[in-house]
């Protein structure tokens, strides 16, 4: 008999403003995934580690200053540069959990308020890249997130930004699908468990989503 066609993965995002838990909880699902004995990668954005990582990591700490459309474009790029080698680990079966993406992406440079850098204008680099099969948001209030400690020293860490983004993400998953909004304000393992219900629904609905789409 033939060999099975191999199960291609699934492209899951996690997104969520500043101290939502995203990196904590991209760790516990990896490890989920792991113990079910299937194939997974853990990624992030922005990637620092390659060139144009390192232009965006200069300019996050504050050492170097963009052009908020140049630097947007970068963020988007840093996305680009590994559009291929997420596709070619989905369908060689491997499951991928990406820390932020394209939601990110939008959101945090219309938050700057630009006259000429509209939510529309910052989500179009975004289309065409591979689309998620399920993006978690990560719920918290300003309340909580503050409990988990103060703002870091990084661009956007600040009040103003931060009201802006929570706004923003509103109305940009208003308008895109398989939006999953996870109560992030509960304990490292009760957030865990939603997500788990959340993605096991994923995977499960995988054959009749069919190949990885783009977005748009
Ligand atoms: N950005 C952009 O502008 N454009 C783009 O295209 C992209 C990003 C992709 C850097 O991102 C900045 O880049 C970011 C958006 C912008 N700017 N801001 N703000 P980053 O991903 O490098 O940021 P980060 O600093 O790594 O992540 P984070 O958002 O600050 O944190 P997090 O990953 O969501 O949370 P965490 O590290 O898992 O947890 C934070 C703390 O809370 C930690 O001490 C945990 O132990 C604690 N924690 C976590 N969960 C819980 C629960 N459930 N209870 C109690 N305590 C908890
Ligand atoms: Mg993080």
């Amino acid at each position: 008999s033939q060999p099975k066609p191999t199960r291609r993965g699934a492209l899951i995002v996690v997104e969520g403003l500043d101290r939502a838990g995203k990196s904590s909880q991209c760790e516990m699902l990896r490890e989920y995934i792991l113990k079910q004995g299937n194939a997974v990668k853990y990624i992030r954005f922005p990637d620092r580690t390659t060139p144009i990582g390192q232009l965006i990591d200069n300019y996050l700490r504050g050492s170097a200053n963009q052009d908020d459309h140049s630097i947007h474009l970068l963020f988007s790029a840093n996305r680009w540069e590994v559009a291929k080698s997420i596709e070619q680990d989905i369908a060689s079966g491997i499951t991928v959990i990406v820390d932020r993406y394209s939601y990110s992406g939008a959101v945090y440079s219309a938050a700057k308020a630009n006259p000429t850098l509209s939510l529309e204008w910052a989500w179009q680099p975004e289309l065409g890249l591979p689309r998620p099969d399920i993006c978690l948001f990560l719920s918290i209030s300003a309340q909580e997130a503050a409990k988990r400690g103060g703002y870091g020293t990084e661009r956007y860490e600040n009040e103003t930004m931060q009201t802006r983004v929570r706004e923003l993400f509103r109305t940009l998953f208003d308008r895109q699908e398989d939006i999953a909004i996870i109560d992030a304000g509960e304990s490292l393992d009760e957030v865990s468990k939603d997500i788990q219900k959340a993605v096991s629904d994923c995977i499960a609905r995988l054959d009749s989503i069919g190949p990885l789409r783009v977005l748009g």
